[in-house]
């Protein structure tokens, strides 16, 4: 297989991304269910896990923590972010660029774009300049693609979410995060869109253990590569037997009843 510009954050063409940007986007409440989570040293522990091949943070919980981590830890920076304090068409703030990812360590870099939201176009531009600041830096590019805003009457409609995949091929990312569309049937339809660009679904709140796994092994059977996930393992009591049940669904294509059960 050739190389492909996100084989520094997957493993055997995999990935298991674990988004910890929750503090910034939807602020202290997501640790509610579990308060050891507010300390970002317990997820770059957790993100030490044999299953996880890259950890998502904005700049400032890089900056603090990443040092202690770098030889363990895949970073995924993330670009752009905005608080929930605040409201109106969505939008989010470049908080940090390419180049100074790169300072960081960052082995790939994320972003935000809002496609139909009234900001699109400017959120395009400032995707275009981190895409480019990234191939530079030989960084992989994962955009989160999640349409929404005014324009849309449906934004988690199978349609929706294809488009959002084509947006992640049309725009250069390397892999393309979604929300999972409700079926096999309709992932299939965005990992066909988003051509050699990797899909990978996104973890969503928390909820029963076999429906969350049957959802990822579905997906990776429509050819996505694997999951984005933060809130659907944090804020678990046992999030290592979440992520050893995932290990087992994503890279073994384990059955979800079979990998909950090791
Ligand atoms: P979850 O797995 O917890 O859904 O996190 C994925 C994610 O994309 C995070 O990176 C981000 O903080 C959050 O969802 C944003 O979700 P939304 O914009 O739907 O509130």
């Amino acid at each position: 297989m050739l190389p492909h510009a996100a084989d520094a954050i997957s493993r055997d063409g995999k990935s298991l991304i674990l988004a910890y940007d929750h503090g910034l986007e939807h602020g202290p409440v997501d640790f509610e269910p579990n308060p050891a989570t507010a300390d970002p040293e317990r997820l770059f522990e957790l993100a030490t896990h044999e299953a996880v091949t890259a950890l998502a943070v904005q700049k400032g919980v890089a900056e603090a923590y990443y040092p202690d981590y770098e030889d363990d830890v895949n970073l995924l920076l993330k670009l752009n972010g905005t608080s929930n304090l605040w409201r109106g068409e969505p939008n989010s703030a470049v908080n940090c660029s390419a180049e100074y990812a790169a300072e960081l360590g960052a082995d790939a870099v994320g972003f935000t774009v809002y496609g139909g939201s009234n900001h699109e176009v400017e959120m395009a531009e400032e995707f275009r300049e981190a895409q480019e600041g990234a191939r530079e830096h030989d960084m992989g590019v994962v955009m989160w693609s999640y349409p929404r805003g005014q324009g849309l009457r449906n934004d988690g409609s199978p349609e929706v979410i294809s488009y959002g995949a084509r947006l992640g091929l049309e725009l250069g990312a390397d892999l393309v995060k979604v929300k999972y569309p409700g079926s096999a049937e309709a992932m299939g339809d965005a990992v066909k869109m988003a051509g050699p660009t990797q899909v990978v679904m996104s973890g969503g709140t928390m909820r029963d253990d076999e429906a969350f796994l049957r959802n990822v092994a579905d997906a990776i059977d429509a050819g996505a590569t694997g999951l984005a996930v933060g809130r659907n393992v944090f804020q678990r009591d046992d999030p290592e037997r979440i992520l050893d049940a995932l290990e087992a669904v994503v890279f073994q294509e384990v059955d979800p009843a079979e990998a909950l059960a090791i």
